[in-house]
């Protein structure tokens, strides 16, 4: 029969396993999760890489990113793609490129804000990355449409940025890292969201 553990499971994406399980190492930021995880050693590696192949998502649409930036967005890769515990998330999705997708996921706001804080110098040209960018190079450009912009013109606070960079896949909260009550892009050794999703599994039934 159709096993739905919503507390361990892997959404139905573009490069996600069908089940979670151990990976044995993962690259670098992604090694967290090497223990439980949705991505594989290949994709791990992968989250790393400009334009890398999960996405041929340029993160240089406006200038160079600085390292300290890119680091949130290969954390957030790492989380999107590994995570096993976003069940209580996942919705069915209207895109091409993937069956489900994740929304309103709780962020911790201390890692709202150091990502934002860490690309605040940055510029971009939209304030959804998920849509409408210009694909004939292979890689997404600008649209004629969407000039570059310091980043605090498109995002004036880290909520805005939380919020509508990946179209609503994370909800801001003021909750803190160690509440129990939202999701960590960083951690260290063993993957506190799995009780934040028990929390919220249980608080919606
Ligand atoms: N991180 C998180 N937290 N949530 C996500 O949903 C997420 N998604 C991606 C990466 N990290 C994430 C994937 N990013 C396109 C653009 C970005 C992207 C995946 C695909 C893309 O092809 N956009 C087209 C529209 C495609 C369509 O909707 O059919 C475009 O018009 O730009």
């Amino acid at each position: 029969a159709l096993s739905l553990d919503k507390l361990n499971m892997c959404m139905d994406a573009k490069h996600h396993k069908g089940k979670p399980g151990p990976e044995g190492e993962l690259y670098k930021q992604c090694n967290p999760w090497h223990e439980n995880a949705c991505c594989t050693a290949n994709t791990s590696a992968e989250a790393h890489d400009d334009n890398s192949y999960l996405y041929n998502f340029n993160w240089n649409h406006c200038g160079t990113m600085s390292d300290r930036c890119k680091s949130h967005f290969i954390q957030d890769t790492c989380f999107y793609e590994c995570s096993p515990h976003l069940g209580p998330w996942i919705q069915e999705a209207d895109e091409s490129w993937r069956k489900e997708r994740i929304l309103d996921v709780p962020l911790c706001k201390e890692d709202c804000h150091s990502w934002w804080e860490d690309c605040k110098n940055e510029h971009t040209c939209k304030n959804n990355w998920h849509s409408g960018w210009d694909w004939a190079s292979g890689i997404n450009q600008c649209p004629q449409d969407a000039k570059c912009q310091k980043w605090t013109d498109i995002y004036p606070t880290p909520r805005s940025m939380c919020e509508q960079i990946w179209s609503k896949s994370y909800l801001y909260t003021e909750h803190a890292k160690d509440s129990g009550k939202c999701m960590q892009l960083w951690f260290n050794q063993t993957n506190p969201n799995r009780k934040v999703a028990e929390y919220y599994l249980n608080r919606g039934s």
